[in-house]
């Protein structure tokens, strides 16, 4: 393998130059940290794992050292390039549409991952590794955000950045150059707020900073476990992801933020009863680029039953034979939603 090549005032260089690149391509923020373990998160995902607060997820808590470990994605690592790119709003859904996250809306992790590219081009130009890492198993991308010093963690556990919020998807690369100067993490921002706690439809933040996976909605909607009876009527007309506690955050009232770039939309909210009457391959076709549990379209339907107990019109017999079709699934776990919406909505046998 060859070496790198010797550290240099050429870095300082090549770390403008990468800012540079980030800001003409309108990402929120850029920041530079090391590659050292991310200690924090090594031991935040250990203990929850421990206390059952993951749940039944995988991503990072799969193998908690390998994602906290940058040596683990690059043997000769140096430093982590972090960047923040912003995204816009959302339509309210209309009558018998289903809420989608502001994050899902548009595929806003691919234009992250098309800016990333880049500045992993010009690293590899001037003669370095470079290697891309976004939303994946192996980096805790919040704790690298932070350490490198483009936002604090807010109560509701985001990452936020001063002066857009926590309206960010965020992304890495990792190389072996050293581009950092000094790790210096943001003060918190957050002072005595606490709306995001307080406005949780189901009390999932159980402590600053700390989300119950097993009561988060974003999680409950996508994972492949039937939603807890507890938390259905809470899961609303939410389909796909939650904002609930970053709808309500002061640092993200501000939707004039001039540093929202252009919002490919792909959807901005879905039919519930679409949702249930598409086959596998239109479901999948419209909904492709979330993260569903196995790639498993049933678990889109489970939760769009969900939605239509909660925002159903019962006198619509369409409404009511989808529910009878549904009733009778194979698939014992749509039946069981099924037949839990037709109660809700009054229409039980
Ligand atoms: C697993 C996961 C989830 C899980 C669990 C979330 C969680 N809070 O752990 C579920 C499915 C619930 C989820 C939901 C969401 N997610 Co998610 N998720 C991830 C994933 C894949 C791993 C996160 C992880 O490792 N968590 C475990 C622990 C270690 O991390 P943490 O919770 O951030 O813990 C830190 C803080 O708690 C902090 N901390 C610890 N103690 C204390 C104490 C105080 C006082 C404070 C303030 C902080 C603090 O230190 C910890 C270590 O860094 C990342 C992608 C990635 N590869 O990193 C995306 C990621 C975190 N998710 C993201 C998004 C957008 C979301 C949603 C907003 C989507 C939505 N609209 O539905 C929600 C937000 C829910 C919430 N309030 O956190 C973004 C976050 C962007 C941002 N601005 O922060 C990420 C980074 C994806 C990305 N690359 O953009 N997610
Ligand atoms: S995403 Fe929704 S359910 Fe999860 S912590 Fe935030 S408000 Fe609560
Ligand atoms: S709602 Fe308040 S406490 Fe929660 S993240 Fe926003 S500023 Fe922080």
């Amino acid at each position: 393998m060859p070496t790198a090549p010797e550290l240099s005032a050429t870095n300082s260089d090549l770390a403008s130059q990468i800012a540079e690149l980030g800001k003409q391509q309108g990402l929120a923020a850029v920041g530079f940290t090391s590659a050292e373990v991310l200690e924090p998160a090594l031991t935040v995902l250990n203990s929850r794992k421990a206390a059952g607060l993951a749940a039944e997820m995988q991503f990072t808590y799969r193998n908690p050292e390998r994602s906290t470990d940058p040596i683990r994605a690059l043997a000769d690592a140096q430093s982590i390039v972090a960047c923040a790119l912003a995204y816009g709003a959302t339509a309210s859904p209309k009558p018998g549409e289903a809420r989608v996250a502001r994050y899902a809306v548009g595929n806003h992790y691919a234009r992250l991952r098309a800016v990333l590219q880049q500045i992993a081009e010009l690293i590899r130009e001037a003669g370095y590794s470079a290697r891309v890492h976004m939303d994946d198993n192996n980096l805790v991308d919040r704790n690298v955000a932070w350490r490198a010093g483009i936002g604090w963690f807010g109560k509701n556990a985001n990452l936020l950045v001063p002066g857009v919020g926590s309206w960010v998807v965020l992304g890495n690369v990792i190389t072996n150059a050293s581009l950092r100067t000094e790790d210096v993490p943001l003060p918190d921002g957050c002072g005595p707020c606490r709306r995001c706690i307080d406005g949780c439809p189901t009390d999932a933040i159980v402590g600053p900073g700390i989300v119950d996976a097993r009561r988060c909605i974003a999680w409950l909607v996508q994972g492949p476990e039937p939603i807890p009876v507890e938390f259905r009527e809470a899961v609303g007309n939410r389909i796909y992801g939650c904002d609930e506690c970053q709808e309500v955050c002061p640092e993200n009232s501000d939707p004039g933020n001039p540093k929202v770039p252009g919002n490919p939309k792909v959807i901005e909210a879905l039919g519930t009863m679409w949702v249930l009457e598409a086959t596998d391959t239109e479901l999948m076709d419209r909904v492709g680029h979330w993260y569903i549990a196995n790639r498993d379209p049933n678990v889109v339907r489970r939760t769009a039953l969900v939605v239509l107990g909660n925002t159903g019109d019962p006198t619509d017999i369409a409404v009511k034979n989808l529910l009878e079709l549904y009733s009778h699934s194979d698939v014992e776990q749509l039946a069981e939603h099924a037949l839990w919406a037709s109660e809700r909505l009054g229409l039980g046998q």
